[in-house]
């Protein structure tokens, strides 16, 4: 590495730091200063990993502030709204899930009642190592908290019994309008109109069904019309579950069950959602039975287990290069097939890159060794954020920034992927 590089990246990580600094709420990072004014789950998940870089003491402090929020049944809900920030600085707010009249619900805070990708014990994980344990009342207060979250997720939340998570909502995977969703959203509809992502109405009435039915298990498992079992989701399940095992053995509690679990997500990955003539992962629409034929960045995720077979990651990894992602976009990888119809450069999910998604494959490319899709990833989400800065997303094409600015998780994921390189 020459010396105007290390420059460059000395800069570029002074700039990540200083985002995170600025939307650092005392108790957790917003997502971003003006359009998500409140603490999401996912987003406090990556930004946590970057914390552990920067300022490990917010880490801790961010993931316990977000447990804050959990309920008694053991879910994270995908947001916990501020008490401090006007009703009405973000739709929607604490009106629509009405979690105070919610028995499981935790009192004096309002949340969510979805959850999104569970990544919160691998964060714990990083921000642990990053501390050395020092400060051992962390573990001891957030392990059991994981360990609900998990048993929540085993429970209420493997809806076919496969060992896999379904997400109740399009807001539960976190890629909200990703086209994935289009068919089963269309079935959603009692007059079967077509969908093509942004729709809010859909979403309200999805949250009204759960809400009525006082977010049940048995309502989701045998009414709700939104059942997936999403690649991405539960490749974090499985990630976080095999962190879940290493955090085990630091808190001195038995790992056997965390192994236990990972080895059922991931011989359920391969049998349930793994399409083997078309080279990749795809959603399962639990109401139709059937894989949903979309092909989106959310495909890539299972890299993420490290006991994936070799042929499937040489496959995911052809598909990865390929012209249909990153072999024909300057800077990949976009969110959906660039030939799929339902491709889109700037609209929201359909098409753009992210810098989480491009994390969470970097991740996963290196546990395997595979160097080109790492440094390919590594080099593309650099060159975004100098570029265009901290944005939301970005045009997967020439680069161009879209969404908000000074996006937590774009700052704090540079972090870490800058750490990497400086590790020895
Ligand atoms: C709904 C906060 C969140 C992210 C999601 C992203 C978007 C919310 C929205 O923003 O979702 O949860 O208003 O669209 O899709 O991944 O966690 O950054």
């Amino acid at each position: 590495m020459g010396p105007r590089l290390i420059g460059d990246e000395t800069a570029l990580w002074a700039a990540a730091a200083r985002v995170l600094d600025a939307n650092w709420t005392g108790a957790a990072t917003v997502p971003s200063p003006g359009l998500y004014p409140h603490q999401w789950s996912w987003d406090s998940a990556f930004t946590g990993i970057g914390l552990a870089h920067h300022r490990p003491d917010r880490a801790e402090t961010e993931l316990l502030s977000l447990f804050r929020g959990q309920w008694a049944t053991g879910l994270v809900p995908h947001i916990v709204f501020s008490s401090t920030e006007p009703r009405r600085a973000y739709f929607p707010g604490p009106e629509l899930w009405l979690s105070a009249a919610q028995p499981a619900a935790p009192r004096g805070v309002d949340t969510s009642g979805l959850t999104q990708p569970p990544l919160q014990a691998l964060t714990a994980l990083h921000v642990v190592r990053a501390t050395g344990g020092a400060d051992r009342s962390f573990l001891t207060s957030l392990y059991p908290c994981l360990v609900a979250q998990h048993a929540y997720l085993a429970r209420d939340r493997d809806i076919g019994g496969s060992g896999l998570v379904s997400l109740c909502h399009p807001w539960e995977s976190g890629l909200d309008d990703s086209p994935a969703w289009d068919p089963p959203l269309t079935a959603v509809d009692p007059h079967g109109a077509a969908y093509a992502g942004g729709d809010h109405d859909r979403y309200v009435t999805l949250v009204a069904g759960m809400r009525a039915a006082g977010y049940r298990a048995e309502y989701l498992r045998d009414d709700h019309p939104f059942v997936i079992e999403d690649p991405l989701f539960n490749a974090v399940y499985l990630a976080s579950t095999h962190a879940l095992a290493e955090l085990a053995d630091l808190a001195g509690a038995d790992p056997r069950p965390h192994r236990e679990a990972a080895e059922r997500i991931h011989d359920a990955l391969l049998e349930r959602l793994w399409d083997g003539s078309a080279g990749c992962f795809r959603a399962r629409d639990l109401r139709t039975g059937r894989l949903i034929r979309e092909t989106t960045v959310a495909g890539f995720a299972p890299l993420l287990d490290p006991e994936l077979p070799d042929e499937i990651v040489r496959s995911l990894a052809d598909l990865l290069l390929s012209a249909h992602f990153a072999g024909a976009a300057g800077y990949p990888v976009p969110t959906c097939d660039i030939q799929s119809e339902a491709f889109d450069r700037g609209a929201y999910w359909r098409g753009p890159t992210w810098v989480n998604t491009n994390w969470l494959l970097w991740a996963g490319a290196r546990a395997h060794g595979l160097s080109t899709v790492a440094d390919l990833l590594f080099g593309s989400t650099v060159r975004l954020v100098r570029q265009s800065g901290f944005r939301e997303y970005f045009d997967p094409f020439d680069g161009s920034g879209r969404g908000s600015h000074d996006f937590s998780w774009s700052a704090a994921l540079v972090l870490d992927l800058l750490a990497a390189r400086r590790a020895p």
